[in-house]
């Protein structure tokens, strides 16, 4: 029955309303996001892409005879080609990238398509490795990319930041393909030119082409915003992100890269310079079908708000909101990895803090309206019960909280901390229920006072 979707879907807004969304990867979009995502874009197939002439414009003679060269394999393009065009010059001009893929339908696809471009099986990469703060993607063992390619995993330092002199012997021993700096629970801000480098050194000592990939999922937003360095302006190939995350777009995928652009028909020669149009051809037909258009629509308007000057002071106010978060907790005996955040993610350390695991401050966090993931750390050896919990402040931020606000919510934390250490269980948080109500209702009464936009 479709109504049992439609309340579905009413009780999920309720939920989003009366509880402070704290996982990092999630933020709430705009209306005309959520327009896009749903129009009638979704009827139509459109695989392949969309012209390459007329690039930076569009030729508005050809456009109105209606004789708009294209690479797809369906009829009645006209509309979703310039949609999809203003995708990606929107796209290039965000990132300082040459090429646009917007066709990815996640961030694990794109991952996918780079390595599908660039590597053959058997081929190795050096990649962040998972407990490190890496993503699933990169390697881990559990997942096709371990069973295809051979990922070597580099760690980070006691104090957070990546052990680039580990990275930099690990890339001489095994002269990888691809270097990939990228992450789903690191606090500090890569040092891209060093590692630029350190491929520099695998060139001369290989002597064969090593492609810089980074995957700016969790930061994409950042970059847009002009706080955080973009890869692409230190020498790196290819940038992969989601839309989702701090970019505050449709949920999805994007590559960026640096070389030449031309039509993806006729396959190139297997060069660096070439990355754009193999990773065209990766995407579509390599690893992907028919793209959704309804998502690439909404892409275009996500990046289209970010290349406004509020989306810069939005990107700037995540990174303070979080750095106040951190700050706050650090006061109520906290112990987070890497001691804080220079981006928008924190990374606590339960077990070090308060002698109970991630998943039941997880669970009790719930109860309150508090939303976040329990999280591995660099130490834990097995994902299932993690030690840690990751949190971040792009949802927040875009409903409006501020500095007030962060050091409310950990005054929050730490009372449900006091209330796990006493629990030791989840199944005895029901022992605290009035406890845990009384934070709920508080809760609820300062989300009201932030509306989610399109609710
Ligand atoms: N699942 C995402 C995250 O939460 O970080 C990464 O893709």
């Amino acid at each position: 029955m479709e109504d049992s979707v439609f309340d579905l879907i009413d009780q999920e807004k309720i939920r989003q309303s009366e509880g402070l969304e704290l996982i990092p990867s999630e933020n709430y979009v705009s209306e005309n996001v959520l327009k896009a995502m749903g129009s009638i874009l979704t009827n139509k197939y459109s695989e392949g892409y969309p012209s390459f002439e007329g690039i930076p414009g569009w030729d508005e003679e050809k456009i109105a005879k209606k004789i708009l060269p294209n690479y797809r394999y369906y009829g009645g393009q006209v509309n979703v080609d310039r949609i999809e065009r203003l995708a990606i010059d929107r796209a290039c001009e965000l990132f300082h990238a040459d090429h646009a893929n917007v066709q990815p339908h996640s961030g694990a696809q794109a991952n996918t398509a780079v390595y599908y471009a660039w590597l053959n099986p058997g081929d190795t990469v050096l990649g962040m490795s998972l407990p490190a703060g890496g993503h699933l993607t990169h390697g881990a063992k559990v997942t096709m990319s371990a069973h295809v390619w051979n990922f070597i995993g580099y760690g980070v330092t006691d104090d957070g930041d990546i052990d680039y002199d580990e990275m930099e012997s690990l890339a001489l021993e095994y002269q990888p393909k691809i270097i990939l700096v990228g992450f789903s629970a690191f606090m500090k801000i890569p040092d891209f030119a060093r590692v630029a480098k350190i491929r520099d050194k695998v060139v001369k000592k290989s002597g064969q082409e090593v492609l810089l990939m980074a995957d700016m999922a969790h930061v994409a937003g950042l970059i847009a915003g002009g706080v955080h360095p973009n890869p692409l302006d230190y020498g790196f190939d290819v940038m992969t992100t989601t839309t989702h995350k701090t970019l505050r777009g449709p949920r999805g995928g994007l590559i960026l890269s640096k070389g030449n652009v031309a039509s993806p028909l006729k396959r190139p020669e297997h060069k660096l310079e070439n990355i754009p149009i193999l990773i065209d051809r990766a995407v579509f037909p390599g690893t992907q079908g028919g793209p959704l258009e309804h998502i690439i629509a909404a892409k275009a308007v996500a990046f289209g708000e970010a290349q406004k000057p509020e989306f810069a002071e939005y990107a700037t106010s995540i990174v303070d909101n979080a750095k106040t978060l951190a700050t706050e907790l650090i006061k109520l005996d906290f112990i987070l990895q890497g001691d804080g955040t220079d981006n928008h993610l924190i990374l606590i350390d339960v077990m070090e803090s308060f002698g109970f695991d991630g998943k039941l401050y997880e669970r009790a966090l719930d109860m309150v309206g508090l939303t976040l993931n329990a999280n591995s750390l660099p130490r834990d050896e097995a994902a299932f019960r993690p030690s840690g919990v990751r949190l971040g402040t792009p949802a927040i931020t875009t409903r409006g909280l501020g500095s007030k606000e962060m050091k409310q919510l950990a005054l929050w934390m730490k009372k449900v901390a006091d209330i796990c250490k006493e629990a030791g269980s989840e199944d005895n948080l029901s022992k605290f229920s009035a406890e845990l109500e009384t934070i709920r209702a508080e809760v609820r009464d300062l989300a009201l006072k932030f509306p989610v936009p399109g609710i």
